[in-house]
């Protein structure tokens, strides 16, 4: 008898000592056992996904969160990019842009956005100005998806003096860009307050003022989309962040609000969505800190669910899954 419970008591704790990885997981899904596909990325953490589709693949980018685990602010020096044909199988790329590629740039690789246009692919960035006090956005330009990309702008498209309405030198970050019908360009971005301006054709210069737009508890993170005719402006809402969103007949509004699209990300304070539709099915991709044991709000992790929309336009009321997509 004194065996057996010694046996047991040696069986519980290699047991208890064993760490779970997320890729080692089966779920089970609809009485279904399914491997485990979000995070979509499980051996680095990465944060604010950005995702362009383009011909028959979809681009992920994002930022690298560097952060070790008793560090608890961001450290992110470098955006990454990885590409897939199915949602499901997603290849890494060399690393292919760093804030050391932004010569008046001098730290913090934030929440970004890639697109293209007449086979150029610009990458907007949020970066900390090297001699302008604050956050500021740039953008970089390549012929490739995968880059090389080069800063040939050579100074940031955005500055902080240039917005006036917050006390907070943070208020220029996270550029969403979108191209119109019309193929007039636009970019949003903020913190607190929403900004809009429109690009010149060239896309690294704006093209008259920088004017606001009212919504409520918007926090950060726009990202301006169109679904039929609808045009559509989600971002992060409160703090810690939901995923609210507001809809449009234009891009230059008025907005409507919607109310929220996804709830708090497991572990993050952040949640920063991207939203496309990649052979006829729409996706909802964000981030969360769900990576055991280090993960958290500086070790994020990226995650695609699929995204639903009713009848009339507005959006369902994301799930965020383990399973993720399945093949
Ligand atoms: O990754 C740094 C910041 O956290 C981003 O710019 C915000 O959107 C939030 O996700």
């Amino acid at each position: 008898m004194k065996n057996i419970l010694l046996t047991l008591s040696l069986f519980i704790l290699i047991a208890s000592c064993k760490t779970i990885k997320p890729e080692e997981v089966t779920a089970f899904a609809n009485g279904k056992a399914v491997q485990n596909n979000n995070p979509i990325i499980k051996d680095k953490y990465t944060g604010d996904p950005a995702a362009l589709v383009y011909k028959d693949k979809v681009y992920l980018y994002a930022g690298h969160d560097e952060a070790p685990n008793d560090f608890n602010f961001y450290k992110m020096n470098e955006w990454l990019v990885y590409s897939t044909s199915d949602m499901v199988n997603w290849q890494e790329h060399p690393v292919p842009l760093k804030v050391t590629d932004f010569a008046w740039a001098k730290s913090d690789a934030w929440a970004a956005q890639v697109i293209e246009r007449k086979g150029k692919f610009y990458w907007y960035v949020t970066v900390s100005h090297g001699t302008i006090n604050g956050k500021a956005i740039g953008v970089a330009v390549s012929d490739s998806p995968t880059g090389p990309f080069i800063d040939t702008f050579g100074k940031a498209l955005i500055t902080n003096d240039m917005t006036t309405q917050t006390k907070i030198d943070w208020d220029d970050i996270d550029p969403t860009v979108f191209i119109d019908d019309d193929g007039q360009a636009y970019i949003f971005w903020g913190n607190t307050v929403c900004h809009y301006a429109k690009l010149k054709e060239n896309m690294t210069e704006l093209d008259g003022p920088i004017q606001t737009i009212s919504l409520p508890n918007f926090t950060e993170a726009p990202w301006i989309h169109k679904h039929n005719d609808w045009y559509y402006l989600s971002y992060a809402y409160q703090f810690p962040e939901k995923i609210a969103y507001a809809m449009s007949k234009s891009i230059n509004g008025p907005w409507e609000f919607k109310g929220i699209l996804n709830e708090l990300a497991g572990n993050s304070n952040t949640n920063h969505q991207s939203i496309i539709e990649f052979k006829g099915i729409p996706y909802f991709i964000y981030h969360n800190g769900s990576i055991q044991p280090d993960g958290g709000s500086f070790r994020r992790s990226v995650c695609v669910d699929k995204l639903y929309y009713n009848p009339d336009g507005t959006m369902k009321r994301v799930i965020m899954t383990s399973e993720g997509i399945q093949k």
